[in-house]
Formats: structure tokens, sequence, C-alpha cells
């Protein structure tokens, strides 16, 4: 942005066959057999059958002392089946279900005559222990009968899914076992993250003079292609350009869209469609904040070679880029009275109908996606300082009515030093599920002075949080200019410009949920500078390349202003 209005910016149970033991009825008074304790047993067995009634014994002179039948131990229940594998989940498997403690047997029947059998063993007591993300093997039925009495019945209990660890996701229950019950679904265990390391810090503006570099923007394609632009003065003021093929390893020289008009050039934007087309965009402004054009340059070889620029569209300020899934297809929105966003799916050569964003004088984010959802959020302090947001579910065929997300978005520090305005970052994964929006504020709730905050939603842009702080600094300090993007796990990766030692460092932190908070915020920065300049760029870059994070700013350490770069290897990986 130019003016202070402007933008910035988841067993087989065979029923246990209990055997009853029949009770032999002998007429004389027999003696009593106590049950012994049956075997353990543990899931899922069928209930035993009672003893069948002894048949009358026949009263008479003293007869022969009974024999004591031997109840017929019962069978074994069988295994539960294993549950199905918990879906999704990676936790380790939990110990088998020990098996439930035995039917106790029966009491024996006396031998009297004509005798009942004897009562029903008591059940087993199921199993305990479950397999992690598994449903829990049954335990054996086993209760051995009474004698004189019945079988006891097989215990009964499926075991429970045990507590999964490691697991990046909670294994599911078993299905239910063909006897047994359903496996109770195993909690799953912490989720893992991969440690984040931020590697060099290396300068992207090749020049060897010391002429200011800002406004840095950053976008990411496949196969390693990535692209930065930024405002460059080390001579006449054009939007100067570097990308790299291979992940931020190396950079290119610059490339730059010229100064034609001898007027302020800036506010660069870039994108990167699904095919590696990339995208350079930059604002020419002709009377600034009242009339200028966006102008495009577009390389299909990797930056090998780049088209020839040409005006693409009229706008008074800050021109924004989104990259399309599909070849050719990118979005471009600008700020005005009324603000648009229009799309081209020929590489911008020419452009479908322009849909108005209202009366908007800070920038817009745009971020297309694999399932046609593409968000556009931006701030809408032309009214009411809301967060206004703007969803296509169909690539940008159609698009839904807005609607304002946070009804105020707070103080924003337009006169201070660095200036701070309400540049909305936004980022999603590539599914366009997971959606995180970032601005930097004074808002309850936080340290009365510009903090970073984030909106979250897990469900498309459905939902989403009330307003997340991301800076956990304890200091009274300045923390703003920040970006967000979302990687293939729905991990959050804030960056933002944090004044918390009183320079101008950029710091980073990631959220696995953010509605449970962050990690501990980690510098990016591995050298520092002057913070006390009027601006510091208003926004800058952060963006994931296949499993690394990629982040830019305008870095202070050299001179007035240079592009630097950065990136955390395996940080956005498994
Ligand atoms: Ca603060
Ligand atoms: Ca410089």
């Amino acid at each position: 942005m130019r003016t202070g209005v402007s933008m910035r910016k988841g067993a087989k149970f065979r029923f246990a066959f209990v055997l009853a033991a029949v009770g032999s009825a002998w007429s004389c008074a027999g003696t009593t057999d106590e049950g012994s304790p049956g075997a353990g047993g543990s899931n899922g067995g069928a209930t035993g059958a009672a003893g069948t009634s002894g048949a009358s014994g026949n009263a008479g002179t003293t007869g022969a002392a009974g024999n004591v039948a031997t109840g017929t131990a019962g069978n074994s229940g069988m295994t539960g089946g294993a549950g199905t594998t918990g879906i999704g989940g990676t936790g380790t498997a939990g110990t088998t279900g020990n098996g439930g403690s035995g039917a106790n047997g029966g009491s024996g029947a006396n031998g009297g005559s004509g005798a009942n059998g004897g009562t029903t063993g008591s059940a087993g007591i199921g199993g305990t222990t479950g397999a992690a993300g598994r449903g829990g093997t049954g335990g054996a039925a086993a209760g051995a009968g009474g004698r004189g009495g019945s079988a006891g019945s097989a215990g009964s209990t499926a075991g429970a899914g045990g507590t999964g660890t490691g697991g990046s996701a909670a294994g599911r229950g078993g299905t239910t076992g063909t006897a047994g019950t359903t496996g109770i679904a195993g909690t799953g265990g912490a989720a893992t993250t991969p440690p984040v390391t931020w590697s060099t810090n290396i300068r992207l503006n090749d020049d060897t003079g010391s002429g200011n570099q800002s406004e840095v923007a950053l976008a990411t394609g496949p196969n390693g292609l990535a692209i930065a632009g930024w405002m460059d003065e080390r001579s006449t003021r054009v939007c100067g350009f570097s990308f790299t093929t291979n992940g931020g390893q190396t950079w290119s020289k610059n490339v730059s869209i010229p100064n034609v008009s001898g007027m302020f050039v800036g506010d660069p934007a870039v994108a990167i469609d699904g095919a590696g087309t990339m995208y350079a965009i930059c604002q020419e402004y002709l009377d600034v904040g009242n009339t200028g054009n966006i102008r495009m340059m577009t390389s299909t070889d990797k930056g090998v070679t780049w088209s020839a620029v040409r005006t693409i569209g009229s706008a008074p300020d800050k021109p924004w880029g989104g990259g399309g899934i599909a070849e050719g297809t990118v979005f471009v929105s600008w700020l005005g009275n009324p603000g648009g966003i229009k799309r081209s799916t020929d590489r911008g050569m020419t452009w479908g109908p322009t849909k108005s964003l209202g009366n908007i004088i800070h920038g817009t984010a745009i971020n297309v996606s694999t399932t046609g959802l593409v968000h556009v959020p931006y701030n809408l302090d032309s009214q009411n300082n809301q967060l206004r947001y703007l969803r296509s579910k169909d690539n940008g065929d159609t698009w839904e009515a807005t609607r304002d997300l946070v009804a105020n978005m707070g103080t924003f520090c337009f006169s201070c030093s660095p200036r701070q305005h309400p540049i909305v970052g936004q980022g999603t994964d590539p599914t366009g599920r997971v959606v995180a929006i970032t601005w930097a504020s004074r808002m309850t709730g936080g340290q009365n002075d510009d903090d970073v905050w984030l909106l979250y939603s897990s469900n498309g842009g459905d939902t989403w949080t009330q307003p997340i702080r991301v800076n956990d600094n304890t200091n009274a300090s300045r923390q703003f200019e920040s970006w967000v993007a979302v990687d293939n796990y729905g991990r959050v990766h804030v960056a933002w410009t944090d004044l918390r030692n009183g320079m101008n460092e950029t710091w980073y932190a990631r959220s696995v949920d953010p509605t449970k908070g962050f990690e501990k915020n980690i510098q990016i920065t591995d050298g520092r500078g002057s913070a006390s300049a009027s601006f510091l760029g208003d926004y800058k870059g952060i963006a994931v390349s296949g499993n690394d994070v990629l982040a830019v700013w305008m870095d202070t350490r050299r001179d007035s202003g240079d592009i630097y770069f950065s990136r955390a290897v395996g940080a956005a990986g498994p």
C-alpha cells in the first residue's frame, strides 16, 4: 500500500458354548462339592445354560452314596476377533486384552434324592485391556462347571480398546466381534510434529548498494518452485522478483517489472498455478490512490524466459494474486471503491467478470484449493472495520454472499513508526478445508499494543473461531505484519515482524490445532536491524513447499531494507 489509507494491506466370538454339566441325582444325601474357580474368561461368552434338573431320587432305604457327577467344564469362549485396524491411527498396538476371570463354577448340588441340578454358575468377568487402536481380543470363556452344578457362564465383556501411543490420530475401536461387544475406541497418542529449524538467512535482492527493498510477498508451486516479489529502490523504483526451482536452496538473479510511467510503482504480488506458471504482478500508480494499472508478466518455463509485461486492469491501489489449480488459472484482486476480484483461465490474457468486493482500502488475500474452494478475506474499514470474507465453492465460477467473520478487527497503528495497516494474510491446506486468516492489531484480550491474531476454520470456512493470539511475548512490544501458511497436515505456520527485543526481527509459531494454542514462538532471523523506520514493508511472505516452510521478510541488518529468506526443512512434513 502506498498510503495511510491503503491496504496493506474407527471374534469372531464364537459364542462360547458352555456345556452345562448335568447334575445326576442320586437317592441319598450326597456330599456337597464346591465349584472350583474358573479360569479367566474374558470377552464375549454366552451365558451358560442352567443345569438340567435332576430326576427325582427314589425314596428308599439307605441308598448308596450317590456319586457326584462332575460337571463338564464349559468350553472356552473363542477369542474375540480383533477389531479392524483403526483408521488413520498410527498408534502402537496395545497389549492383548487379558482374559477375564473365569466363571465361577456353580455350587455343587447335593446328591439328594430328587435334587435339582446345581445352580447356574455365575458369569465370568470380561477381559480387560484391549489393543490400542484396535478392538480388544475376546477373553476365553473357560468357566469350569461346578460339580453337580451346571457350568459357569462364559465371560461376556469384550475387551476395551487401549490407549494408543505415538499416533497422530486416535485409533478407532474394533468393529463389533461376532459375539463380542464393540471395542471401545482407543484414545490417540499425542500427535507428533517434526522439529523446526530455520536455516541460515540469505538475502534475495542481488544489488550491492544500499537501496531500499520492502513489501515482500511469496508464492510456492509444484516441484520446489517458489517466487518472491518486492518493491525495489536500488535505482528507479520497480517491482523486483526472484525465484527458486529447488525449494529455496538457491535463488535466481533478480528480474523486474520496470517503471514505464515514471510514477510510483510498488505493491508487488506473486502467484503460481498448478502447472507451475509463475505470475509476477506490480501496481503502477498513475495518480496515487485514485488511478493506476495492474501490470503482470508470466513465465511458463520456470523463469528461463518471461513474457512481456502487460496491463491486465486498472486499480487505484494494491493488487493481490492467487494461483489457480488448473494450468493457466490465476486470480487477481485489487483495492478501490469498489475493489474487485477476477479470474483468468488463460494465463492472464483474458479475464472473466469482476466480482465487486465493496469499498476496500486495504489488502486482500486469495487462496485456491483442489476442491474448488476459494477463500478471499479482507478488512473493510471503510464500513465498520470488520473482517469480511468471500468464498467460492466452484473455483470462482460463482461466489457466495460475503460474510463478516469479525465485527471489529481492533485498532490499527496507522501512525506508528513503523506503521501498521490492516493487511489480512491467509493460508489454506491444499484441499481448502483448513483455513487460517491473520492480521495484527490492538484487540481486547491482547497486550494493549499490536499483537498477531488468527482466525481458524477446519471445515472449509463454514465456521470460524474467535480471534486467537499467536505471539507469546510477555513484555509490552509490537508484533505485526503477520502472514500465515497451512501445510498438507493442516498445521498452521505463522510469521510476523516482532519488536519484543526492540529490534526488527521476524518470528514464527506453529500449531497443530490453533484452538489449543501455538507452540513456543521462535525467531527466524539470525540477525536483526533497526526498527526505527516509518515503514517496514507492511506485509511478508510465508508458504509451504513440499515438507518445508519458506519465509521472506524485510530485513534491516544490512541497510534500510533488504529482502531476506529462510526455510525450515521438514517443518511441514509428516
Ligand atoms: Ca504486542
Ligand atoms: Ca537494501
